[in-house]
């Protein structure tokens, strides 16, 4: 199946017209507890293994999509951005999805609260942000569950920031990919935070797609992949549930530690990390030495998120003066 059959097939009931000229919309950026590493289908943006986040709050993707008369037109954080721009062809690429057999245009004005390409997933939030203004713009009455299957059609983890809170990605096993969407935990946490330090906000070397890839291909770690995720998911699911931050924290440190581990195994090896990220690393490890419950995670880059309560923001502002702290059940 390609991604626009899939497309077809979800909105087939629908009328392809707009009603309306414009529409704005919202998505969280999400972190990810147990990350999202390799694809079972590069077409469909399936993966091989389940994965679960955190949406951070009010940091994310605002997008406001309007009809535009004869050209495609993106503008990024108040900047207009050259068509033959990556990004540009990227979010056409993905609207080709949706504009059926008549020639139909979009200028898409969208602004991140995170910054973009910073390993912050910025294009989960924007992809999100891209399918909930389309449903607004459309008149859809799609539920949660084919938003989420549209917005992994964009990117991966978009799929998680359709939604708030604690947010698990089945990884389904259908080749047509309609059982892999995300769905919202119940639980809560007000007093879980997110801090974040931006370590540097230069365009990665490698972008996670194609790292995701070369490691599944190259490294020989990878295959220990799958049992990672099927123990840390149950462990992460009892954390949330009974919000024991020991368990949580250590469960999705060592995931990020080993997706970093199937990186450097790889050949050749992928290294996102800084010395900065090595020093924050040896600063978080520090604090809990000291009685401090402050773990950390890492994406697909070289910042650094620590996971805390609310009852250590003191402690981590004063041995992190610039970090951004984030309440995801604010
Ligand atoms: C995650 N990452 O779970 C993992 C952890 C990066 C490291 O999802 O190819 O931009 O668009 O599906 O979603 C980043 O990968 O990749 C990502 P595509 P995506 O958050």
């Amino acid at each position: 199946m390609t991604r626009k059959e899939c497309v077809r097939r979800i909105l087939g009931e629908f009328n392809a017209q707009p009603q309306h000229d414009s529409a704005t919309a919202w998505a969280p950026a999400n972190i990810a507890l147990c990350k999202y590493w390799g694809k079972r289908n590069s077409e469909l943006y399936l993966p091989q293994t389940s994965s679960l986040s955190v949406s951070l709050g009010d940091l994310g993707t605002q997008t406001t999509l309007s009809i535009a008369s004869d050209c495609d037109m993106v503008v990024l954080n108040g900047h207009k951005v050259e068509p033959e721009n990556a990004f540009a062809r990227r979010l056409s690429a993905y609207l080709d999805l949706f504009r059926g057999d008549k020639p139909i245009f979009f200028h898409i004005d969208t602004a991140n609260t995170v910054p973009t390409a910073a390993g912050l997933a910025s294009s989960a939030s924007g992809f999100a942000a891209l399918v909930l203004a389309l449903q607004s713009l459309y008149g859809w009455s799609l539920d949660g569950c084919h938003l989420s299957i549209l917005a992994r059609l964009g990117s991966g983890s978009a799929c998680r920031s359709i939604y708030h809170g604690f947010v698990e990605w089945q990884a389904g096993i259908a080749d047509d990919g309609f059982d892999s969407y995300a769905e919202p935990l119940p639980e809560t946490w007000p007093d879980l935070r997110v801090g974040i330090l931006t370590l540097s906000t230069a365009e990665k070397p490698i972008g996670s797609r194609q790292a995701m890839q070369h490691t599944l291909e190259t490294s020989t770690l990878y295959r220990a992949w799958p049992q990672q995720v099927e123990s840390d998911l149950p462990l992460l699911r009892r954390a949330i549930a009974e919000r024991d931050l020991h368990l949580l924290g250590q469960t999705a440190e060592n995931n990020a530690l080993a997706m970093h581990a199937t990186l450097l195994a790889a050949r050749p090896a992928i290294l996102y990390w800084l010395p900065e990220s090595v020093q924050s690393i040896r600063t978080i490890h520090d604090l809990r030495k000291q009685g401090a419950a402050v773990y950390l995670t890492m994406d697909a880059g070289p910042n650094v998120k620590l996971l805390f309560e609310k009852n250590d923001v003191e402690c981590i502002r004063e041995r992190f003066p610039k970090v951004a702290i984030v309440s995801p059940f604010a």
